[in-house]
């Protein structure tokens, strides 16, 4: 199996974190970003978005880093990875859908508009309004985690994935933000297992003030 992807990128970090989970063995490859090649032919057969992750498994090539994450859980992982419950599967697929669409867009708007923007053009009141909406997704999380100790419940899901890895960047980046109690106990939970440090909480300062990919 291979992985295709740099590792600043948290889209490939959510899969090489989940690959550890599943104690798969893999080859990674960094591509894109400074390493270029998302134009070449040969890339584009495998992803027409020209876009990283990209998964192969044997002869086959997974792109769009939601449906790798559930397609090496359906694959690899057990029946607590990926129900063949429909209304089980649904637990962890809502917060892959929300945390698609609506906390990674706030937490982009932050990143995007304050770490990857050089300081003379950075719009501070634009950031805030995201970090507002940062707080409000923040507590969400903090509501459900309140009721579990993770978000589908007593073990690691898919949703802890894909909500944890945009955790750390939100809150290393350096701007002021602060976690609910609930998310906080979740967050150093989350800190202790080697696939989040290794692949997540891994440094991405040549990300800074880079406006370009
Ligand atoms: N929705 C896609 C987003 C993929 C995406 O935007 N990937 C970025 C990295 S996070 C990328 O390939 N950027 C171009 C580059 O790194 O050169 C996913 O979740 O996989």
């Amino acid at each position: 199996m291979k992985l295709l992807g740099r590792t600043t990128s948290f889209n490939v970090q959510k899969v090489l974190w989940l690959l550890e989970e599943l104690d798969i063995s893999y080859e990674h490859i960094e591509l894109g970003g400074r390493f270029g090649g998302l134009d070449e032919q040969e890339f584009i057969k495998l992803n027409p978005i020209k876009k990283v992750p990209v998964l192969i498994d044997d002869d086959k090539s997974i792109w769009e880093s939601h449906t790798i994450l559930r397609y090496l859980a359906a694959s690899y992982g057990t029946e607590n990875w990926y129900s063949t419950c429909p209304y089980q599967r649904s637990l962890s697929d809502r917060w892959l859908d929300w945390s698609q669409t609506v906390f990674q867009p706030a937490f982009m708007g932050t990143f995007w508009g304050f770490y990857r923007k050089p300081e003379n053009k950075r719009d501070m009141e634009a950031v805030d309004q995201y970090l507002v909406s940062c707080t409000h997704c923040l507590n969400i999380i903090n509501n459900q985690l309140m009721k579990s100790e993770y978000l589908t419940g007593k073990s690691l899901s898919l949703a802890d994935i894909v909500v944890g890895a945009v955790l750390y960047r939100l809150t290393t980046q350096g701007l002021a933000v602060k976690l609910p109690d609930c998310v906080n106990t979740w967050y150093k939970n989350l800190s202790k297992r080697p696939g989040y440090v290794k692949w997540v909480m891994s440094d991405f300062t040549e990300l800074r003030g880079r406006e370009d990919f």
